[in-house]
């Protein structure tokens, strides 16, 4: 279990999601004066979310927003100013005008790899990054944020795929708000708790109720936590709600409105607020010194924004390539002996243990004792699925408000995912593989065989 938090970092959770929250109702009060340059896409409802993973990273750790994920950059320092001006497409925006939404980063400070637009690609970016990071000795801790609907792409396999496979030390946050567009989760996949795509990787995974920024929080740093131990990546699924539309265009009349109400009942700033209030943590003083706060600070950072010019015409031609501008160099917290032979060497055999054939005997004992039923004798397996639920019920109804076990989010979620089986984390075959081997020396064992592999050498020793 993470540490509880101190008094200090708990006003700090409030202090981002409120920033976060009024920030996004200045921009939308920009918007509308046509002051935003570009589309707007909306955070509110989904603060918790953003704040409470963001949070629990370490300053060494590195992130790739998504455009719902202002909280996460604020947490990680930027100003409210960046962000205005960068809807504002104002020359002393992290991009100097040149984009109008949240396609910028700061590789060197502030770790924020830029977004890129094409959902389920920042993956297989932050699984390098997570490997990167370990390579070089550096044991940071990789994470990026995607949509319900972004799990269906391909990117988000292979970059799954490729993390798993490789132990990065990544959390991928599925914040599931229910919608991608207009299209609702239900007719975007097949399954209630997205989730459960980690079972398919063979990583840990968890729950959680993305409005409850207290859960959010001590999940994402045990996640954390575990990532740094070399534990291999972790999935985190939020639940919570786009409480807007896709973007202003977007009215949203596809969603019930029944829907918005419950998770308008579920609004994660009120339910900090009555939990910091309910615990003694603050006091209505407190409460509005913060806010006093936050109105002083977007007060002067919009005044900054306006301020700002657009950017002369002449900059278009600039920095479209890198001219020396800056540098990009690798941070070794390691000697580069490690990684370099002699010391990097291995022989170049894998050790497998399992030919991998179709045993039908093995495997449906398996399947048997894990579905606890019989299976036919023929020489091939159809299965539905190996992980039944029955539990699972739909996500919403079509008339709207949401089925029974998306309910109580909170509830749901500690039955389901009690802290001591909150992280479900099957060992993948490299795992076991590695397990195998001792100071990163393979193990002899009797039911393992050599197999040469590639142009290796030629060993006869695993060709019986
Ligand atoms: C590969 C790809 N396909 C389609 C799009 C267009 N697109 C942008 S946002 C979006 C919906 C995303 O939904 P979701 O992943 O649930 O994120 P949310 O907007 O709910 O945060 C789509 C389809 C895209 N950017 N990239
Ligand atoms: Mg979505």
């Amino acid at each position: 279990m993470s540490q509880p938090l101190t008094r200090e970092q708990h006003l700090d959770l409030y202090y981002y999601m409120k920033l976060n929250r009024m920030l996004d109702e200045q921009l939308v009060r920009l918007f509308r004066q046509n002051v935003v340059v570009g589309g707007l896409y909306s955070n509110l409802g989904q603060e918790a979310t953003s704040v409470g993973t963001a949070y629990a990273l370490e300053k060494r750790d590195w992130i790739a927003p998504m455009i719902r994920n202002v909280g996460g950059l604020l947490v990680k320092g930027y100003k409210p100013r960046d962000i205005l001006m960068q809807y504002m497409a104002r020359v002393d925006s992290p991009t100097m005008g040149k984009d109008g939404t949240s396609h910028f980063g700061d590789i060197k400070v502030r770790h924020v790899v830029s977004p890129i637009s094409m959902l389920g690609d920042l993956v297989p970016v932050m699984a390098g990054v997570a490997i990167g990071g370990r390579y070089l000795g550096q044991n940071i801790v990789a994470m990026t944020w995607v949509g319900d609907g972004a799990t269906s792409t391909g990117a988000f396999h292979e970059g799954m795929n490729f993390a798993a496979t490789q132990h990065a030390p990544l959390v991928l946050v599925v914040e599931n708000n229910q919608w991608a567009y207009s299209t609702p989760v239900a007719k975007q996949v097949p399954i209630h708790d997205l989730a459960d795509r980690a079972k398919a990787y063979g990583i840990a995974s968890a729950i959680v109720d993305g409005n409850d920024v207290m859960a959010v929080y001590q999940t994402t740093k045990e996640a954390v936590n575990r990532c740094r131990a070399g534990k291999g990546p972790v999935l985190i699924e939020s639940k919570t709600m786009r409480m807007k539309g896709h973007a202003q265009h977007d009215a949203a009349e596809y969603v019930p409105k029944e829907m918005f109400k419950y998770w308008e009942a579920r609004d994660p700033i009120a339910r900090y607020e009555k939990y910091l209030t309910e615990n003694k943590i603050w006091d209505e003083k407190t409460k509005k010194e913060l806010d006093a706060r936050i109105d002083k600070e977007l007060k002067e950072d919009l005044e900054f924004a306006e301020k700002s010019p657009l950017p002369p015409p002449e900059l278009a031609e600039q920095g479209v390539y890198c001219d020396g501008c800056h540098t990009v160099e690798a941070v070794w917290n390691r000697s580069k002996a490690e990684v370099t032979p002699p010391k990097s060497s291995v022989k170049p055999e894998w050790e497998v243990t399992d030919f991998g054939g179709f045993d039908l005997a093995s495997t449906m004992a398996k399947q048997s004792a894990a579905a606890g039923e019989n299976g036919g004798k023929d020489a091939r397996i159809i299965s539905q699925g190996t992980h039944k639920n029955t539990a699972h019920k739909p996500q919403q109804r079509p008339n709207g408000g949401a089925a029974k076990s998306a309910q109580h989010p909170a509830r749901n979620f500690e039955r389901q995912q009690p802290a001591s089986q909150k992280f479900k984390g099957q060992k993948s075959p490299s795992q076991r593989m590695m397990d195998q081997k001792t100071n990163g020396q393979p193990e002899k064992s009797s039911a393992v065989a050599r197999v040469p592999f590639g142009r290796g050498p030629k060993g006869k020793e695993g060709r019986k």
